[in-house]
């Protein structure tokens, strides 16, 4: 049942679906490290690429190929690679397209980390890197230089809710003759599907939305083509950033209720952004669902739905953003997202800390700005303990 043309909520529960011999209604978890030959000539064969056999898990596990069929179905790409987190399956990436001498263009509010191990790691190798506000399209045509491998970009950004306009990103890279690749996180493909927007590649950090239950670290990369694919998958194999089958099985079980999960939460999450923008201790929010955000034309296109996360920062900045953090109840004072509770977090103090303070205020990483994950309690909870916690402010 992988065919694209059924409808997502019917994709993401059959999607990569089980094929063992025993019929198992849901996938077995294939706890096993190696795989027995036939004879010899068949584990040769295998490893000549002349069979389709299982030889060892960091390369392809049953559990595994069902969650990765599933997740590039749901992305409408050609494949998935499982990688053991988010950051594998960036750092993935990075390695396949990047060495000596080349140059990524990417957006300025990633993932503290996908940013960070780029100027701390990959540096040492030579990369050279620039980092732009992606919303911006002529920043990014101005940063591109000969040496241009890759165009990165997240969005909606981590943590400013910035929006890149993905079909014009995807012209300027294939114009160069280079990949976009898009961290589709903040979406998941039941919101965004960047190959259908011309996208390359997309990551995920299947931490969040696609397992969607906070007990699992995981990542997937899907790529459009069969090209883009062979790059990529021996570079996972080889580092050695490979998903277990547990793991897999847990996620692939999270995946399974994705759009019912957004939609509970997304539908909180717009009153939650309207209250606190009528709220006279706000300062700003930026939510795409919300008139005010400056990219609110190209979210209603590019998106099916404006998600679960809103930044926003309160009036005296960072001391009431911390009496705030410091005075909920109810929601989670954590860092992730994409889980079924409501989680509060300080970008600039935690996600993004590793970023130095005058790159975190050109990105639009204030100090003040407080990042809200929506869940799917009852949102009158969830909006009496901000109130509650606004009052101590
Ligand atoms: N991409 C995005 C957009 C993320 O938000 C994260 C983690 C990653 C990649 C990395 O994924 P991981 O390796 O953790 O699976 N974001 C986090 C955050 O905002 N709070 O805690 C983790």
């Amino acid at each position: 049942m992988d065919s694209k043309n059924l409808g997502f909520l019917t994709r993401q529960v059959h999607a990569g679906g089980s094929k063992d011999a025993l019929g198992s209604a849901i996938v077995p978890i294939y706890q096993t490290s190696t795989f027995k030959f036939k004879n010899a000539d068949h584990g040769a064969a295998c490893f000549s690429g002349e069979e389709d056999g299982y030889i060892y898990t960091r390369i392809a596990n049953p559990t595994i190929d069902a969650l990765e069929r599933a997740v590039a179905n749901l992305e409408k790409g050609y494949r998935g690679i499982a990688t053991s987190s988010g950051m594998a399956a960036i750092t993935t990436a990075y390695l396949t397209f990047l060495g000596q001498g080349k140059h990524i263009v990417s957006h300025n509010a990633l993932y503290g980390p996908a940013r960070g191990v780029m100027e701390s790691v990959f540096s040492r190798f030579g990369v050279k890197y620039t980092y732009v506000d992606t919303t911006d399209l002529e920043s990014v045509k101005k940063a591109i230089t000969p040496e241009t491998a890759m165009i990165y970009t997240e969005t909606p950004a981590n943590p400013t809710i910035g929006i890149s306009d993905l079909k014009k990103l995807a012209d300027i890279a294939h114009g160069i003759g280079v990949p976009l690749v898009v961290d589709n996180t903040f979406c998941s493909p039941y919101l965004q599907r960047p190959i259908e927007l011309g996208a390359d590649i997309v990551i995920h950090s299947m931490t969040k939305f696609i397992n969607g239950h906070a007990d699992v670290v995981a990542g997937m990369i899907v790529t459009s083509n069969k090209e883009y694919y062979d790059m990529m998958k021996p570079v996972m194999v080889n580092m050695g950033c490979n998903m277990d089958p547990h793991q897999a099985y847990l996620v692939h079980r999270g995946l399974k209720t994705l759009g019912i999960r957004i939609d509970r939460a997304q539908e909180s999450a717009v009153k939650i952004a309207e209250y606190l923008e009528n709220h006279p201790k706000v300062e700003w929010v930026k939510y795409p669902g919300l008139k005010s955000h400056p990219q609110y034309e190209l979210a209603q296109q590019q998106m099916d739905g404006p998600g679960t996360m809103i930044s926003f920062e309160l009036k005296g900045g960072l001391d009431s953003g911390k009496r705030l953090m410091d005075n909920v109840k109810l929601i989670l004072l954590a860092v992730s997202l994409g889980g079924v509770e409501s989680l509060i977090q300080h970008p600039a103090s935690m996600t993004h800390s590793k970023i130095s303070h005058d790159k975190k205020i050109e990105a639009g990483i204030t100090d003040g700005l407080v990042r809200l994950a929506v869940g799917i309690e009852n949102v009158e909870d969830i909006i009496n303990d901000i109130n509650q916690a606004l009052e101590k402010v």
